[in-house]
């Protein structure tokens, strides 16, 4: 069906790569069911990150959050299946830690909202901006999974 080729961006940030969670977090995309096709570490440059976060830079914190964003390597996913943007925020939790439930991502390891370990793509139309904003096509991998049909009607 259609809406299992869903994709959403996901990135481990730098406080979550300084801190080991990469294995960990991939670990719970996979156990839910999704699948991989695209992967990168890079660091992302002060015009990316300008670009995705649009709607913040009038924010007073925007400032801190490019610092933060620049401060170390990020890992960048495109996570492909059905529901996967909403089921990602739903694993990763919510915005502010302190506010995100235990079994979350950010409620499993987080803290702090200035430290809130990763991100997800927040519409279907966001997730296809941000893909294209961090990820050239021939980055993104068309595979089959073995066994998507114990995963899919
Ligand atoms: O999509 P999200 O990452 O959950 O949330 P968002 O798009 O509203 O904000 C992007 C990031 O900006 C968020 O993950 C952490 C940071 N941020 C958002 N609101 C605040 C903030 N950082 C600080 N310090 N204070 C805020 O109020």
């Amino acid at each position: 069906t259609s809406g299992v080729r869903e994709r959403t961006l996901i990135a481990v940030k730098p406080d979550g790569v300084h801190r080991r969670l990469i294995g960990q977090i991939i670990q719970r995309f996979e156990m839910r069911g999704f699948q991989l096709v695209g992967l990168k570490m890079l660091r992302v440059s002060e015009e990316l990150l300008s670009q995705h976060y649009t709607s913040l830079c009038k924010k007073p914190f925007y400032p801190s959050l490019l610092h933060y964003m620049t401060s170390g390597p990020v890992v960048a996913m495109v996570w492909e299946g059905h529901n996967v943007v909403r089921s990602s925020r739903m694993l990763v939790g919510d915005t502010n830690p302190t506010q995100a439930l235990p079994g979350t991502i950010r409620g499993d390891f987080s803290v702090h909202i200035s430290r809130n370990v990763i991100h997800a793509s927040d519409s279907v139309e966001v997730a296809q901006k941000e893909i294209a904003l961090w990820f050239q096509s021939s980055e993104l991998i068309e595979w089959e999974c073995c066994d998507h049909d114990n995963l899919y009607e």
